[in-house]
C-alpha cells in the first residue's frame, strides 16, 4: 500500500530514491497514491490569457517575456476589461473551468491593484473560477484579490534552491517566499510548481519537488511545465529532456503532494499524445487548454478534445459555493470566434 500521509519533512534522500525507482514501480506507486484521492479519469481544463504580455524588466533565463532577451514577443499594455472578458467567455465556452490570467511584472504596482481586481471581479461573475500570476505582491494586494474574488494565486519556485541562482538573478528565492506566505494568509488558494528541463540535474529536480512539498502547505495546484526552450532566451537551446524523466517529476510530485492537482503544464505541444498519457497516469490531473499559453503554443483544442475522446478522459466538474460548474470540452457546435477556441462570442 503506498504511504499517502500528508508530510511537510520530507528529505531529498527520499524524493531522490522515489526519482531512482524502477519506472514501473514509480508509476505504481503514483499511479496507486492518485486513485486513493482524485478521480484518474478526471481532469481539470485552465485556460491561460497573458493580460498584460512582454517588457519585464526580470531576467528569468526561460522566459520569453524578458525585456532584455531578444524573442520577438512586443511589450504590450494592460489589457482591456471587455477584451479580456471576451477571452473568458470564449474559455468558458470551450469547457474551461478555470481562467488563469498572467501579467509579465515583476510584481503589480499598487495603482495596478483596483484594475486587476475589476478585471478579476467580472470573470468571477462569468462563474470561472479565477487564477491570476502577476509576480511578487506588496502589502495588500492579495487580500484586494482575494476580496475581488480571486481563487488562486500561480507563484512558482521555478526550480530548486541551489539552481535556482544559475536562472534568475534578479529576484531571491526567499521573495517568492514571502509570497507565497502573503497568498496564504489571505486565504488564496495556491498554486505553486516550477520547470524541468532547463539543465538541472535529477538531484535537483528532487531539489524542487522537495521544496514544494516541504512548504508550510501543499500547494492545492502543482503546474509541471517542461521548459518550452525559446530563441533568444539564455535557455534557447537547452538540451531536451528525456520525456520519462519528465514523467517521473509528475509521478513523484504526486506522491509527495497525495491531494494537490498536479498540472502538466507548459510543453504539451512538444510531448508525444503517449507520453501526455503516461503522465495522466502518473497522477497529472490538469491541464492548459486553448491555442497558446502566455506567448508561446499549446496543443489546439481540436487535438485535446480527441485526446480526451481516446484516453477517455472529461473534464473535472469544479463544485463552487454558488453552483457546480459544468465543464464540457466536448464540441459545441458555435461557430468559431477566431480564437480557436470553438465558441461563438463576438471577437
Ligand atoms: N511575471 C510573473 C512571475 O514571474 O511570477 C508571472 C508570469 S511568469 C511567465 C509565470 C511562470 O511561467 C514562471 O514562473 C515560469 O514557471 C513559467 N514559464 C515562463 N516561461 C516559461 C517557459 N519558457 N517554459 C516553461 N515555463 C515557463
Ligand atoms: C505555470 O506554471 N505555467 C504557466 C502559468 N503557470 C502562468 C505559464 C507557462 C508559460 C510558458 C511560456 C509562455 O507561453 O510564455
Ligand atoms: Fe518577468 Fe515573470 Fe518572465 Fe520572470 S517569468 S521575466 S518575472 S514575466
Amino acid at each position: 500500500m503506498a504511504d499517502t500521509a500528508i508530510r511537510h519533512d520530507w528529505s531529498r534522500a527520499e524524493v531522490a530514491a522515489l526519482f531512482a525507482l524502477p519506472f514501473n514501480e514509480l508509476l505504481h506507486r503514483a499511479h496507486t497514491v492518485h486513485r486513493q484521492h482524485h478521480d484518474p479519469n478526471a481532469v481539470q481544463v485552465s485556460t491561460l490569457l497573458s493580460i498584460k504580455t512582454g517588457g519585464c524588466p526580470e531576467d528569468c533565463a526561460y522566459c520569453p517575456q524578458a525585456a532584455r532577451y531578444d524573442t520577438g514577443v512586443a511589450a504590450q499594455k494592460l489589457m482591456e476589461i471587455d477584451d479580456v472578458l471576451h477571452r473568458a467567455r470564449a474559455a468558458k465556452a470551450a469547457g474551461a473551468s478555470r481562467f488563469c490570467m498572467g501579467a509579465a511584472w515583476r510584481g503589480p504596482k499598487d495603482r495596478d491593484i483596483p484594475k486587476v481586481a475589476a478585471i478579476v471581479r467580472a470573470v468571477k461573475d462569468l462563474g470561472l473560477e479565477t487564477c491570476a500570476t502577476l509576480g511578487l505582491l506588496g502589502d495588500g494586494h492579495a487580500q484586494a484579490l482575494k476580496d475581488a474574488g480571486l481563487d488562486y494565486y500561480n507563484h512558482n519556485i521555478d526550480t530548486a534552491p541551489e539552481f535556482y541562482g544559475e536562472i534568475i538573478h534578479t529576484r531571491e528565492y526567499q521573495d517568492r517566499l514571502v509570497t507565497l506566505e502573503q497568498v496564504r494568509d489571505a486565504g488564496l488558494k495556491t498554486c505553486c510548481g516550477g520547470i524541468v528541463g532547463m539543465g538541472e540535474t535529477r538531484e535537483q529536480r528532487a531539489g524542487l519537488l522537495q521544496a514544494l512539498a516541504n512548504l508550510p502547505e501543499h500547494p492545492q495546484s502543482v503546474p509541471i511545465n517542461q521548459l518550452v526552450p525559446v530563441p533568444g532566451t539564455p535557455l534557447g537551446d537547452a538540451e531536451p529532456l528525456d520525456p520519462f524523466e519528465f514523467v517521473r517529476a509528475i509521478a513523484v510530485a504526486r506522491i509527495l503532494m497525495p491531494l494537490s492537482i498536479v498540472r502538466l503544464s507548459a510543453g504539451r505541444q512538444q510531448m508525444d499524445d503517449a507520453v501526455q498519457a503516461l503522465c495522466f497516469f502518473a497522477g497529472a490531473g490538469s491541464i492548459f487548454y486553448g491555442e497558446k499559453l502566455l506567448t508561446t503554443g499549446n496543443p489546439d483544442v481540436a487535438a485535446d478534445r480527441a485526446l480526451f475522446r481516446r484516453l477517455d478522459l472529461h473534464p473535472l466538474e469544479v463544485v463552487e459555493s454558488a453552483g457546480t460548474v459544468h465543464a464540457d470540452i466536448g464540441d459545441n457546435g458555435n461557430a468559431d470566434c477566431g480564437h480557436g477556441c470553438g465558441c461563438s462570442a463576438a471577437a
